[in-house]
């Protein structure tokens, strides 16, 4: 199936998410994951540090033990062509279309990364909504996040807020950071619903912008890595002069035979 039945729509558009299991072969994810290893070994940036978030659990600074822990290969689209071919597939597309209408891009200047946890320093990321840095005419994005290895809670899986990319939020929910404010009630009711986003290597998540999501940090011993390209309406324009629109957007073309080829040009 390249495209997400009645009830995985009527899902999507009531909780902000869906979880499409096994979408990504095997053989793809063993080949994905042992590129981002190797691009982590080789440090081929560009790269951010789990210093440079300052999230809980992550080294201090960057000349602190640690420090030079990875939080993201940035730049995945451009990276190697077999992230682009993922990030432009029709097993995404042919979905995206159905979530958000006929013309479908890719932003690069959001997520477009492999995440990795590390075990050590990895930090755990609290509960936010992508969109509240992006910038676009309108907050409908959809994040694509496929596991290239098992993601449970235990090393830092995402933890969701089903329903929350329709609920408004006054400002005294949220810190300067705009993070949920977990000591207040009204939140703290909220989080008892949460939900942990436990993937398989070849599981996607497709996640609204506006979900409330977090994650811990990884307890296990090996690094968990995750690929995550961000998509709009081709006529959901990135505000000029934002990051939004700092990079020019990828097309997702509907037939294979017009697939976009990754251009060096937007990456590294
Ligand atoms: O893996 C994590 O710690 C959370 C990542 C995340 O939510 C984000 O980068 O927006």
């Amino acid at each position: 199936m390249t495209s997400f039945g009645a009830n995985e729509i009527a899902q999507f558009r009531r909780d902000g998410y869906s979880i499409v299991r096994n979408l990504a072969s095997r053989p793809l994810c063993e080949q994905l994951l042992l590129l981002a290893q190797r691009h982590l070994a080789a440090r081929i940036g560009p790269l951010e540090y789990e210093a440079d978030v300052k999230y809980p659990g992550a080294p201090a600074a960057l000349d602190a033990p640690g420090g030079r822990t990875v939080r993201r290969l940035l730049r995945a689209y451009a990276r190697d062509p077999l992230f682009g071919h993922w990030a432009t597939s029709p097993a995404i597309g042919d979905r995206l279309r159905q979530l958000l209408g006929p013309r479908v891009e890719l932003s690069p200047a959001h997520h477009n990364c492999i995440m990795t946890k590390d075990p050590s320093y990895g930090s755990s990321t609290g509960w936010h909504r992508d969109i509240r840095y992006w910038s676009f005419e309108k907050p409908e994005l959809v994040s694509v996040w496929l596991a290239l290895g098992r993601e449970h809670y235990q090393n830092g899986c995402l933890l969701l807020l089903p329903g929350t990319h329709n609920m408004e939020f006054s400002p005294e929910r949220l810190d300067a950071a705009q993070f949920l404010r977990s000591e207040l009630e009204e939140n703290r009711n909220l989080l008892r619903t949460q939900t942990a986003a436990e993937l398989e290597a070849g599981d996607v998540l497709f996640f609204h912008s506006r979900l409330f999501h977090a994650a811990g940090q990884n307890e296990t011993a090996g690094t968990k890595y995750s690929l995550v390209f961000t998509y709009h309406a081709a006529d959901n324009r990135p505000l000029a002069g934002t990051r939004s629109a700092s990079l020019p957007e990828v097309m997702i073309a509907d037939s294979p035979d017009e697939a976009v080829i990754p251009e060096r040009s937007c990456g590294v």
